[in-house]
């Protein structure tokens, strides 16, 4: 456990008026300051109620909550002083605790000791941030899933099966007599697939998971006139985008976010693609073609009642990141063009349940409120980089049989997947991933 010698303390509840309010205390100045603040140390996990003074008087009364080492959120000294929800009380409080040594907490800092004293790995420090900022109700389980350990049970255990690999490769150099058939033999080669196909799996929920806290951009484009903007204020159910009859009304990128079975989603309406010499509508569409780029899907709007519609349409089918969708199709009365494609009307709303149908398929959301968990981009990046050392160790086996190099291979898979619970991590990223904390936690 390293040695963390000075006392820290904020304020837990936000800030405002409430009913109760919280000051939290750790490290191992608490029971010098709690004796000062409470006349005598209560009993650990014992609610005590009692005054809080400052050394010339009673500050407030409330409850005093003492966890001892290495018993706590922490696993430093913890006490919780909970009194009355003002800003000038906790102030004074806050203050009070501070004069007798203690030092403001940055953000995230409770978090990053309970991370340093192994109370909780990365992932599980991460989960509690994303927990409390978490906006729908999935976001909100996936994350008390990754508090509970369930990522980080999924990451060790493909870092174990490295591990075992690793060993079994490393045994064969180090035995080079019996390389040849260590290494020729296909056990190492099953268990490799087998590794990378666990790998895989675990990449596809953590990028559910990632999108249950970040969102997916979903992004609206397509020729002037073509309906996006109503298709905007259709799916939002609000009236975010003006809507005319007039081709290139929209200029701006336009933001609004909409819950589709729990994942936030932001979905971006823009200008009409067209070639055109009005300054602000180049800039708008140049604007456009950027969120395009960006976006993880494309809702690609075309005007059914266009005599060239399945031709336009035609070159953006084969595009994974896109959905096709034939809008103000009211105004058609042969619909047969219009295969393989969404049929939609944004003024009568026909053709709205298949379009979130489908993009909740094309974002691959099998999640349902009650599974999954949350991760976020950084763990998503280092399982890629865990899956290219398995594909480059796989190749570096069956094409050349170099024991060295798949071993060396192996040790970067797993390091990259130790950076995931913290196991291995730099410290730059570390005050990277707390520093996004909110004060207090
Ligand atoms: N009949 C019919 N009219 C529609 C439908 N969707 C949109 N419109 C009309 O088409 C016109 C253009 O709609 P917008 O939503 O502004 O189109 P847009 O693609 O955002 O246009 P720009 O912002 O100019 O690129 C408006 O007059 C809408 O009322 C539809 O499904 N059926
Ligand atoms: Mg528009």
């Amino acid at each position: 456990m390293p040695y963390i010698k000075d006392t820290i303390a904020a304020r837990a509840t936000p800030s405002g008026r409430g009913g109760i309010g919280i000051i939290r205390v750790s490290g191992p100045g608490v029971t010098q300051i709690g004796r000062q603040i409470l006349g005598a140390m209560p009993a650990p996990r014992l609610a005590t109620y009692s005054e809080f003074s400052d050394g010339k008087g009673v500050i407030d009364q409330g409850i005093a909550l003492y966890f001892n080492a290495p018993n706590s959120f922490t696993g430093e000294e913890v006490l919780e002083l909970q009194g009355h929800g003002g800003p000038v009380v906790l102030e004074m409080l806050l203050n009070r605790v501070v004069n007798l040594g203690a030092r403001i907490a940055g953000p995230g800092e409770f978090s990053q000791r309970a991370y340093l004293n192994e109370k909780i790995d990365l992932t599980q420090a991460e989960a509690v941030a994303d927990l409390i900022n978490s906006s729908t109700e999935a976001a909100a389980r996936g994350a008390v899933r990754s508090l509970q350990g369930e990522f980080s049970t999924r990451i060790n255990a493909l870092v174990s099966q490295v591990v075992a690999l690793r060993v079994f490769v490393e045994a064969s150099i180090d035995f080079p007599e019996e390389e040849i058939d260590f290494l020729s033999d296909d056990r190492i080669a099953l268990q490799l697939a087998e590794v990378f196909r666990e790998l895989e799996a675990v990449l596809h929920e953590t990028n559910q998971g990632a999108l249950l806290i970040e969102g997916a951009s979903v992004v609206l484009m397509g020729k002037p006139n073509a309906g996006k903007s109503s298709l905007m204020n259709l799916l939002t159910g609000r009236d975010t985008s003006i809507v005319t009859d007039i081709p290139g009304t929209t200029r701006d990128v336009v933001n609004e976010t909409l819950q589709l079975d729990g994942i936030p989603l932001r979905l971006v309406d823009t200008a009409g693609i067209r070639d055109s010499l009005d300054k602000i509508e180049a800039e708008g569409v140049k604007r456009a073609l950027a969120a395009g780029e960006q976006a993880d899907l494309v809702i690609a709007v075309v005007d059914a009642s266009e005599p060239d519609a399945p031709k336009q349409a035609e070159s953006l089918m084969d595009d994974p990141r896109t959905v096709v969708v034939f809008n103000k199709i009211d105004l058609v009365t042969n619909t047969d063009r219009f295969i393989d494609a969404i049929h939609m009307s944004a003024k009568t709303g026909v053709g709205l349940h298949s379009l979130k149908d489908q993009l909740k398929e094309r974002l691959g959301l099998s999640l349902h409120v009650g599974s999954g968990f949350t991760a976020r981009k950084r763990h998503i990046v280092a399982l890629g980089y865990g899956k290219d050392a398995l594909a480059a160790a796989s190749t570096l086996l069956t094409e050349q049989r170099a024991g060295e190099l798949v071993a060396e291979e192996l040790r970067v898979c797993q390091q990259h997947l130790a950076e995931i619970t913290g196991e291995f991590t730099a410290d730059d990223l570390l005050g990277e991933i707390f520093g996004s904390f909110c004060i207090g936690k």
